[in-house]
């Protein structure tokens, strides 16, 4: 009994210096771990020599560096899209930034901070009869898995044949080489697939305002949360997020609730 008593008292006085040093919950205090894509250009990819960057990756950056966190604090790794939310839910990473729209099924087992963004779901293709949603219907459209947009097709794409893929190269290479007749993607990666090969377009666009973009943190990290979503404000509030966004998305309609407030 005098032994549990102990080993109990150890216990909460180590949880206690344990918070003190490690403020936001993180795995390793010292450092940030980012799930993120290495391909959704101009959001989240890498670099020939295997950095990450992009507007979630910058806007994040400057975030961490309000939080005390300098680059070389904050660690990127690349995953599939469907791995990202799992994996910051059981600890694998502390906290997953690749447009991640937030909806209340996902806050079921994860919490998002404050938006970032907000933009349109984008149906890619070479096709030029695909115009519309019934222009889908025997159609082969390509999904990333776990996307907004994957739920969305299987909902309104009626008539469309859905094929799943893990991520959004995979899925374009499919698209140039004809085994499917579209891709549906984020609008900003649309665009830069667009540029890169010249017979795909962005076809149809849906607005997704009301799941804006958000960094996920595990569920019950509130002090993470937080502490992003303040200094998100910050980056807002001084011209950051403008900057950055003329940066990486220029020509792009600018929503103006993430803008200077004067
Ligand atoms: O809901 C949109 C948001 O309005 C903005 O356009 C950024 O993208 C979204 O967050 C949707 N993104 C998809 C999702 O959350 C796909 C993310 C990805 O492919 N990286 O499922």
């Amino acid at each position: 009994m005098a032994l549990m008593v102990a080993c109990i008292g150890a216990g909460l006085v180590s949880r206690a210096a344990a918070a003190d040093d490690n403020p936001y919950g993180l795995i390793d205090a010292k450092v940030i771990s980012v799930g993120t894509m290495s391909d959704d250009k101009p959001s989240t990819f890498t670099l020939a020599d295997g950095t990450f960057t992009g507007f979630d990756v910058e806007l994040f950056l400057n975030v961490a560096g309000r939080l005390g966190f300098k680059p070389e604090q904050v660690i990127f790794t690349g995953q599939e899209f469907s791995a990202l939310m799992p994996s910051v839910a059981n600890g694998r990473f502390d906290v997953a930034v690749a447009s991640i729209g937030t909806t209340e099924a996902r806050k079921k087992t994860v919490d998002f901070s404050d938006g970032y963004r907000v933009g349109y779901l984008t149906v890619l293709t070479a096709d030029k009869t695909i115009t519309d949603i019934p222009a889908l219907k025997g159609k082969r459209v390509g999904v990333v898995q776990g996307t907004l947009q994957e739920i969305y097709a299987t909902k309104n794409f009626t008539g469309a044949d859905l094929v799943r893929f893990p991520d959004n190269n995979s899925a374009v290479v499919a698209l140039n080489n004809g085994t499917i007749d579209a891709h549906f993607l984020d609008d900003e990666p649309a665009k830069d697939y667009a540029k890169r090969y010249s017979d795909l377009r962005p076809a149809i666009s849906f607005p997704s305002f009301d799941a804006p973009a958000g960094f996920v943190v595990r569920k019950g990290n509130d002090a993470f949360r937080a502490a992003l979503s303040t200094g998100l404000h910050a980056a807002m509030e001084d011209g950051t997020w403008k900057t950055l966004y003329q940066k990486w998305f220029p020509g792009a309609p600018m929503p103006d609730q993430y803008l200077p407030k004067n």
